[in-house]
């Protein structure tokens, strides 16, 4: 007995440091074309400074120079300057200017150095995204880590098309089989089927995605975040407790405020964290395939891998309270 109960103790302690730090998270994100991905970054600090999840890694799917050193500068911000940005390389994929992501990276104070201070200057800089995303998953322990892709496929679809490297000597796909116990992705529309963006923009690697990759996919469809906005009123008053905000200035000039906005990344990356927190429903269990146009179908197999997520009337007040909170927790530093 005794010598179970020591057993117990040091299995306890093995597992320990990994728990308590949370749940490991990589965010993929078209970080510029809507400010919902700035949003979702934030939530994921907050998750993370209260050790719910640890973010590893951002890799981008917008092909802009902005957007990885955005990234880099909430990352920044929120005192994790060392995690990585990986760029998707040469996609040609959203490749237009934002100001919601080049005004706060280009923003410089009276004394003429940067407001927000980063690492990367621009996107060239960063290293390859699918490089990236083998580096960080070969590091984690088996089944652990979860993916949060709320931009287009690309990055990931290259990744299962990926080879053994200096890394890992696993094919890509046998990569995320192997290391990946979640991807909670914001894509299609579960409501009407209508041609949903993320999907829209690269179809090829949304097919791929849904028809290849190995793990559970729950989606976050259209619908989801339409009917959950992100209000003006909380940009203005809840995230003033620092002068300089790059999430509310990236907020304040992607459109002309006051403004409330859908929340679909976020509720990603909520569901990505707090699977089990009753913010959402899930589907019953399935098969998600991508029309050319970019329509999503859902349909029914018990033995499907995907999922999408409902949320009813009753849910609706908790989780946009959830996801207010989270996005305007203060950094632990501040
Ligand atoms: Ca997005």
């Amino acid at each position: 007995m005794r010598r179970l109960l020591f057993l117990l103790v040091v299995l306890f302690l093995a597992a320990w440091p990994a728990a308590a730090a949370g749940v490991p998270v990589i965010f993929d994100t078209d970080m510029g074309n809507d400010v919902d991905d700035a949003l979702a970054l934030a939530v994921l600090h907050a998750l993370d400074s209260r050790g719910e999840c640890r973010l590893i890694a951002v890799t981008i799917t917008k092909d802009n120079r902005w957007s990885a050193p955005y990234a880099d500068l909430v990352n920044t911000f929120y005192g994790r300057a060392h995690i990585p940005v990986g760029m998707v390389k040469g996609s040609g994929i959203t490749p237009k200017d934002s100001p919601m992501i080049q005004v706060p990276s280009e923003r410089k104070g009276a004394d003429g150095r940067p407001v927000y201070p980063r690492r990367i200057a621009s996107g060239a800089e960063a290293p390859d995204a699918v490089a990236l995303l083998r580096r960080v998953l070969a590091a984690e322990q088996d089944t652990s880590v979860v993916i949060v892709q709320v931009g287009f496929s690309t990055n990931l679809a290259r990744l299962l098309d990926s080879g053994p490297d200096s890394a890992s000597p696993l094919p890509g796909r046998e990569l995320a089989a192997r290391k990946v116990r979640l991807l909670s992705i914001m894509a299609g529309n579960f409501a009407d089927g209508k041609p949903e963006y993320n999907v829209q923009q690269d179809v090829a690697s949304a097919q791929k995605l849904l028809a290849e990759w190995p793990t559970r996919i729950v989606a976050s469809g259209f619908e989801i975040g339409a009917s959950l906005l992100f209000p003006a009123s909380s940009i203005e008053g809840d995230f003033s407790y620092v002068t300089d905000h790059p999430v509310r200035d990236a907020y304040r000039n992607y459109q002309k405020m006051p403004y409330d906005r859908p929340t679909w990344d976020l509720t990603a990356a909520l569901y990505a964290v707090r699977p089990d927190s009753g913010y959402f429903s899930l589907s019953p269990a399935g098969t998600i395939t991508a029309d050319a146009r970019g329509g999503t179908r859902f349909s029914p197999d018990a033995k499907g891998r995907h999922h999408y997520l409902t949320v009813s009337e009753a849910q609706h007040p908790r989780t946009l309270e959830a996801l207010i909170l989270l996005a305007s927790q203060p950094p632990l530093s501040r």
